[in-house]
């Protein structure tokens, strides 16, 4: 496997297990060398805490790549995740324009929203904003909450795979290859991956642990975009993703003063040898 660069767009919420704190440490496990460009700083992430800090940091992202530009710096992938507000997401259109290698490889985790409603300080013009962003992605990996609102679908918390299927070919025309919605369930015990890929579906399940776990997303396509990456093939990534991801939460659920993260760092030794 070849030595890959790797750029990750995300905030880092300093407490909190998601996003950059997540995202660095796993794409390095995966053996990736992990830039970071940093959409802002908050104390905590923004569910379930009140009061937490919020450093725009969107003056300082143009001026960062601009630095790596000079220093004719290049990308095999770009990796989005949080973003704070519609004028990031426009630069990072400039950015997957200018500072990939040739093949660089987008993926664009639209984080937005779960369980039905936007995270605090989303509206619906952010949601048209990661639309745009999502037609210039090659892989896309949003939850059914966001797949609805990508679509202009009804939100439902129970469906069955006609719906998943409409949803994933919709998410599909807006043109990329690969699109991967996640903890899609179609009864209560059991919880997974829909791929679907050059109109191939693919599904991967497994149990349910009843919990409110925060940043299964992140750890979920951090791992996923670290095995693609390595050259796994697509829904085999998936598949290595969801099971490591699932193994985060078990490590977690019963710890309930731990409601604000996955502890993935004990595991992180298993990520690594399920890659082997
Ligand atoms: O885990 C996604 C995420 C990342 N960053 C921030 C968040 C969230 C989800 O709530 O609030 C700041």
């Amino acid at each position: 496997m070849s030595y890959k660069r790797i750029l990750t767009v995300q905030d880092i919420s300093c407490l909190g297990q998601c996003s950059l704190t997540a995202a660095l440490p796993i794409l390095s496990a995966c053996g990736m060398e992990t830039c970071i460009l940093p959409s802002a700083v908050l104390s905590t992430h923004s569910v379930g805490f009140e009061g937490y800090t919020f450093r725009d940091l969107t003056e300082d992202m143009p001026k960062i790549w601009a630095h790596w530009q000079k220093e004719g710096i290049a990308f095999d992938a770009i990796y989005t995740g949080y973003l704070g507000n519609a004028e990031q997401i426009a630069y990072i259109k400039q950015l997957f324009a200018t500072m990939g290698k040739p093949g660089c490889v987008r993926f664009v985790d639209p984080v937005m929203a779960d369980s039905g409603v936007l995270y605090p300080g989303f509206d619906e013009n952010h949601v048209a904003a990661m639309k745009e962003l999502c037609c210039l992605a090659d892989v896309i990996l949003p939850n059914v909450t966001e797949g609805a609102l990508l679509t202009g679908m009804e939100y439902r918390e129970t469906y069955d795979r006609a719906y998943v299927e409409e949803m994933a070919g919709k998410l599909a025309q807006l043109g990329p290859r690969t699109v991967i919605i996640t903890g899609v369930g179609f009864t209560g015990e059991r919880t997974g991956v829909f791929v679907f890929e050059n109109s191939v579906p693919y599904y991967y399940e497994h149990d349910k642990i009843e919990t409110l776990c925060h940043g299964t997303g992140d750890v979920f396509a951090s791992s996923f975009v670290g095995a693609a990456m390595r050259g796994m093939p697509t829904e085999q990534a998936a598949k290595l993703a969801a099971d490591f991801t699932y193994q985060c939460v078990l490590n977690t659920h019963t710890d309930k003063d731990h409601w604000y993260g996955v502890k993935f760092e004990t595991v992180l030794k298993d990520l690594i040898l399920r890659l082997k």
